[in-house]
């Protein structure tokens, strides 16, 4: 993988921030996006632009087609066994939140529990929060160690014949943690609990294979892989999406609705559509397309050890700068291309406001994910992310900079 080839690729990499090149280490926030991406966006505008699903005219059609076979390629880039696992959402929020609701109406009630770790972004802890108030189920959270990895031993000591979901975040975006999946997924199963992976920070940076990992649910957002922002995926086993609720309303999630004297009978449509209420984002779908073929051309792999170098790079220069701290644990092969960090005596807003002067995007607070920065006993951290544009001249800038503030 050539990251300066790559770069030509990106047109915003050439702004200038504050007089500087643009060194942008914001990406687990969200990417930037290749000209491949933004090109699919004008051509479908330009020449495509019609509903979905709902004309027989040209450009429904041409609409149609593009929005489906963007499915399919999504589909495949995560190995589902159909495409008809592929919900489009507005993105890992609301895929998070259309399976809280649909099982909270569904079959989780009162006497169940949920079970979700304590490094979890909030979407994936208020939306169950949210529908355990109503429902009355129990939620339990497991422990994360000092170093931000997960404490197994606590999630599965938690699982229990009243578990019907255990939730967890594949890559933290906070620390790049990266958890085993396939074991609690395991325990879960074990337990006949379902198990509901957020993808958010593992999608965009490695190969993730829903049929390996055995999963129920994984939900990931397509502006963290270099894809348009408010679209995203839930994916769901068939015959489990299939025993579920609808989450919302409206036209595109019926197959039919009549009325009987008062009585309004409706039928859901078949997967996905039953959980597409209302117009899609179209574009936002073929623009992932585009993404997830830009990704599929670099190789996935190549994507996770790009970062993994630049990783191992940073972290070995970074520790021998005065005044910072690094979080997370110290052993690399458990990380992704995320350093959350602070430098003594700035809070993490004024160290990314430093940086931004010179041009480098970091960022600052706690990143969604204030209990786990509890559990740090920190009120904010800064936070450097790389993705496969980012180069090793990037991160000696990086270092030039934080040796002339804090020397
Ligand atoms: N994290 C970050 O800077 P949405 O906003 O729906 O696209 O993604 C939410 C989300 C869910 N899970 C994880 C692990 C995430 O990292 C995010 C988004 C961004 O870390 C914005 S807070």
């Amino acid at each position: 993988m050539d990251p300066q080839a790559i770069r030509q690729d990106f047109p915003i990499l050439n702004r200038k921030i504050n007089g500087n090149p643009l060194i942008y280490f914001d990406n687990a926030a969200t990417s930037q996006k290749p000209r491949q991406v933004i090109d699919t966006l004008t051509d479908y505008y330009t020449n495509h632009n019609g509903n979905i699903h709902r004309a027989i005219h040209t450009l429904s059609s041409e609409a149609t087609e593009l929005f489906e076979k963007a499915r399919e390629r999504i589909g495949k880039f995560i190995n589902t066994t159909s495409p008809s696992e592929v919900i489009f959402t507005r993105g890992t929020t609301e895929a998070i939140n259309l399976v809280a609701y649909s099982l909270g109406c569904g079959n989780i009630g009162s006497g169940d529990e949920v079970l979700i770790s304590l490094m979890e972004h909030h979407s994936n802890i208020i939306p169950w929060e949210i529908i355990a108030q109503c429902k009355g189920f129990t939620i339990k959270y497991a422990n994360i160690n000092k170093d931000g990895t997960l404490n197994y031993d606590d999630f599965e000591s938690k699982i229990t014949k009243k578990t019907k979901i255990c939730c967890l975040s594949h890559v933290s975006n906070v620390t790049g943690v990266i958890n085993d999946i396939k074991r609690v997924t395991k325990a879960a199963h074990d337990n006949n609990a379902l198990m509901l992976v957020d993808g958010a920070q593992s999608v965009p940076h490695m190969k993730v294979n829903v049929r390996d990992l055995d999963i129920d649910f994984l939900a990931f957002s397509g502006h963290k892989m270099l894809g348009p922002t408010g679209i995203g995926v839930l994916y769901g086993k068939k015959e489990i999406l299939q025993k579920m609720p609808p989450f919302q309303g409206g036209g595109e999630m019926i197959k039919n609705v009549s009325f009987d004297k008062d009585q309004c009978n409706i039928s859901w449509n078949e997967l996905p559509w039953k959980f597409e209420a209302g117009t899609p984002d179209i574009a936002g779908v073929i623009g992932l397309g585009a993404a997830v073929d830009y990704l599929e051309n670099l190789g996935m792999n190549n994507v996770f050890n790009h970062e993994k170098e630049l990783t191992q790079y940073a972290v070995e220069h970074l520790k021998k700068c005065n005044n910072i701290t690094l979080y997370g644990p110290n052993d690399l092969s458990q990380r992704c291309g995320i350093i959350p960090f602070s430098i003594n005596g700035f809070s993490s807003h004024d160290t990314a406001a430093m940086f931004n002067e010179y041009g480098i995007a970091l960022r600052s607070g706690y990143h969604c994910a204030q209990p786990l920065h509890q559990i740090f006993k920190l009120s904010s951290t800064a936070r450097a992310s790389f993705y496969v544009y980012n180069t090793k001249t990037e991160i000696d800038r990086f270092i030039e900079i934080l040796g002339e503030l804090i020397p």
